[in-house]
């Protein structure tokens, strides 16, 4: 697929896909290091969330994700995309256990009250990674293409992501329903997913006996363009910092990848439900 062909479903549909971004080196590390992870991670952490099969929140653990972040391949897909100054705000590891449930549908934007939420171009972006080949059966990506800037008749019936709500709901909820423009989106381990963070996605039962682990990445595709109530609230985070194991080149890289605000503007109130900014 050509730049122009991603860039232009990228904005339409909210999603694209790069093959082959990760090599067998560290895709194996990833495999070892997150497997030990999700292996220490007590029971209740898993049960409470079951949907998502585990949310751990990853960057110090270990030297592999600094590499992981600022990996040449992701930044030049990136790049290709037209965003050659991206900037990573999180990560997590989200992994289905064998025969885990399936994941609810949601989307993962956050200051749904800003104006610039209807913006049609990427505000936010999730950059996707499975460690494992995916198919239906174990678990694979579903979204529904252009949610991220059309309202549909599911966003009524969804809680807040990732809420309490969404923690306790039975599997027959309207947000574990099939809806008829839906996609799967499988891919093979390494490849790469980038998507809009107001896409609606959710992702299918792991029906077999493998565990079925994905590294998500939040980037900020175009940090410097987006308003400043939206960098404020996130440049008040606490900076990075990196330990000392964070040197060499992937540590030095990720300094230039800080999303940084020095401004006085008010920062952005945190509303993850879609208003009056997204409409049929
Ligand atoms: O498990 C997946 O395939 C998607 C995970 C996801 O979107 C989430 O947990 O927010």
């Amino acid at each position: 697929m050509s730049d122009a062909a991603r860039q232009e479903q990228l904005l339409t549909q909210g999603f694209c896909h790069f093959p082959k971004i990760l090599n067998q080196e560290i895709l194996g590390e990833l495999i070892r290091v997150t497997d030990r992870l999700l292996d220490a991670e007590p029971a209740e952490h898993h049960q409470k969330v079951r949907y998502q099969g585990s949310n751990i929140s990853v960057a110090y653990q270990d030297p592999v994700f600094a590499r992981l972040f600022t990996w040449p391949n992701t930044l030049e897909a990136l790049a290709s995309l037209g965003y050659p100054d991206p900037k990573w705000w999180s990560s997590f590891l989200l992994s289905k256990p064998p025969y885990g449930p399936p994941l609810y549908w949601h989307q993962d934007w956050w200051a749904w009250d800003h104006p610039c939420s209807a913006d049609p171009h990427l505000l936010q972006a999730f950059l996707m990674y499975y460690l494992t080949d995916t198919t239906r059966e174990n678990g694979c990506l579903r979204l529904i293409p252009g949610t991220h800037a059309r309202r549909v008749d599911l966003h009524e019936k969804l809680p807040p992501a990732h809420s309490e709500e969404t923690y306790e709901a039975p599997l027959d909820a309207p947000m574990f329903s099939l809806h008829p423009q839906e996609i799967d989106v499988p891919v093979k381990a390494g490849d790469l997913v980038v998507g809009d963070a107001r896409l609606l996605h959710a992702a299918h039962a792991n029906q077999t006996g493998q565990r079925r682990s994905l590294l998500t990445l939040w980037y900020f595709p175009a940090f410097k363009d987006l308003p400043e109530p939206i960098r404020a609230f996130v440049g008040r985070k606490k900076p990075l910092e990196p330990p000392d194991w964070w040197e060499g080149d992937a540590g030095k890289l990720m300094e230039s990848l800080v999303p940084r605000y020095a401004g006085s503007a008010e920062p952005a109130q945190w509303n993850r439900v879609p208003g009056e900014h997204l409409k049929y």
